[in-house]
């Protein structure tokens, strides 16, 4: 039989250590505890100083863990933006381009296609807001046939004489200004305005567009329209979206709207 070998292992004496924490906590702000007196049993005064310096490490965690909880319910917070365009009377100007952007990246634009109709001898609707990449469809609901056509840095295209929807969708795939015009019908004008901001969309009859559920940050509004003569400088606008409170902001242009949308297709730019 074996002999029975007996090993040792050296540990630390629990009652050394709890000895050591004891005459630790009895240092705390200068304290003296006699050898049978306990923490608890301590006078609220003495306590206080033993909660307030002990326990530090923990509060700090606990606050990073409120600060950290605070800023992502923080970050989920949302509100509107209204925006009012109104000319040098007060009213209401409509089918003005709004743009969003965030001075932070907060999201991407919401694609979806879109249409540009061709009713009573117009572009309908006379403007129109896509995102980069949007794909833009070019019924002909009228009786007579139309030739589109765009002769614009943003996107160059012609669509054959046409009626009803023979053609598929044309996808603008890089940010600008596309003035819509047709080779038949030179009163006719339209535009397609592309952006790359993530909110975007054209005023009411009122004047007025609201943006719905922003996230916190701040937002450059710009403006745009073919009636405006305002600089394009002064229709812009920096805004705050707190995630509390709905953001007002109202631009009153200076000069008066023009008579004529500008600017206007070059039919100069056809080659025949
Ligand atoms: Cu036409």
């Amino acid at each position: 039989m074996a002999p029975i070998v007996a090993v040792t292992t050296k540990v630390p004496n629990p009652s050394t250590n709890a000895g050591k924490r004891l005459r630790k906590l009895r240092r705390v702000n200068g304290m003296r505890l006699n050898p049978g007196q306990s923490i608890c049993c301590l006078p609220w005064g003495s306590r206080r100083g033993f909660e307030t310096q002990v326990p530090l490490r923990r509060r700090l965690i606990a606050m990073c863990v409120a600060l950290v909880c605070l800023a992502g319910a923080f970050s989920g917070m949302a509100a509107d933006i209204s925006v009012m365009v109104v000319d040098r009377h007060g009213r209401g100007v409509e089918e003005v381009v709004v743009t969003a952007t965030p001075a932070v990246a907060n999201g991407v634009p919401k694609l979806k296609p879109a249409v540009m109709d061709q009713r009573s001898l117009a572009f309908a609707p006379r403007v129109l807001v896509v995102g980069v990449g949007t794909s833009v469809e070019f019924p002909n609901n009228d009786a007579v046939s139309h030739q589109v056509y765009s002769f614009s840095d943003a996107k160059r295209f012609q669509l054959p004489l046409y009626k009803g929807k023979p053609h598929p969708p044309i996808t603008f795939d890089r940010a600008g200004l596309v003035v819509l015009g047709c080779n038949i019908h030179d009163a006719m004008v339209g535009y397609i305005y592309v952006t790359d901001a993530p909110y975007f969309g054209t005023t009411e009859p009122g004047g007025s567009l609201e943006f719905k559920d922003l996230p916190v940050g701040d937002y450059r509004i710009a403006l745009w329209s073919p009636f405006i003569a305002d600089a394009s400088s002064s229709l812009i606008r920096t805004v705050h979206v707190d995630g509390v409170a709905r953001t007002i902001a109202r631009v009153q242009l200076s000069l008066a709207l023009r008579a004529q949308p500008e600017p206007r297709p070059r039919r100069s730019d056809w080659t025949y």
